[in-house]
């Protein structure tokens, strides 16, 4: 038996924020197709695994215990697979990524689909989608994400000042290359 199982319609939605975090976690579950999802959503809430509207849903296989609504799915995992950081600052700010991460699906999808997207209302949620970005940049460097390239050489090399030295040492060798180049724009 899985570690879990997890209902979540096969599209990358919510479920994905949750099969991220098993995969992650290196954790093992099992998913059902929509007919089975859609017969636990029929049932009356007192027959549900946990009373809920729509998926995600997850069932821990190790207790039995059922829980709905992403965030609390996350949380949930978070704690049982200990992901979450020690700091109760850290972990709200976890949560907020969680919700973040929700808002923007449901911007991102117009609540899930409900509306299409025409391309009047796409070029009006730019700035907000522009925002977004900004504020996901913004997380991510406060949460100490540097670009790939300079995770890979701090981690080959063990020194965080590798990323500079490799950017000075191209820079040395670029510089000459460019002085020594001909001007050939138009009156150069
Ligand atoms: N607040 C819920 C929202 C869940 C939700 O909107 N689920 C979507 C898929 S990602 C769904 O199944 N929607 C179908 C519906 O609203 O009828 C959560 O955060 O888990």
């Amino acid at each position: 038996m899985s570690d879990f199982d997890l209902y979540h319609w096969s599209v990358p939605f919510r479920g994905q924020f949750i099969r991220g975090i098993l995969a992650y976690a290196e954790a093992s579950w099992t998913e059902y197709d929509s007919c089975e999802i859609g017969e636990l959503m029929g049932r009356h809430p007192s027959g549900q695994p946990v009373p809920f509207m729509v998926p995600p849903v997850l069932v821990d296989n190790a207790n039995g215990f059922s829980i709905a609504q992403t965030p609390a799915i996350a949380l949930y995992l978070g704690e049982k697979l200990d992901l979450l950081p020690p700091s109760l600052e850290m972990r709200a700010q976890s949560v907020k990524v969680v919700n973040d991460a929700n808002d923007v699906l449901d911007e991102i999808t117009l609540d899930g689909g409900r509306q299409m997207w025409t391309g009047e209302k796409w070029s009006e949620f730019m700035p907000r989608l522009r925002r977004w970005m900004e504020i996901w940049e913004a997380t991510g460097h406060a949460g100490g994400l540097t670009p790939w390239l300079a995770q890979v050489l701090i981690a080959r090399t063990g020194a965080a000042t590798a990323p500079g030295i490799m950017i000075a040492a191209v820079a040395l060798c670029v510089l000459p290359i460019l002085a020594a180049m001909r001007d050939v724009s138009e009156g150069g």
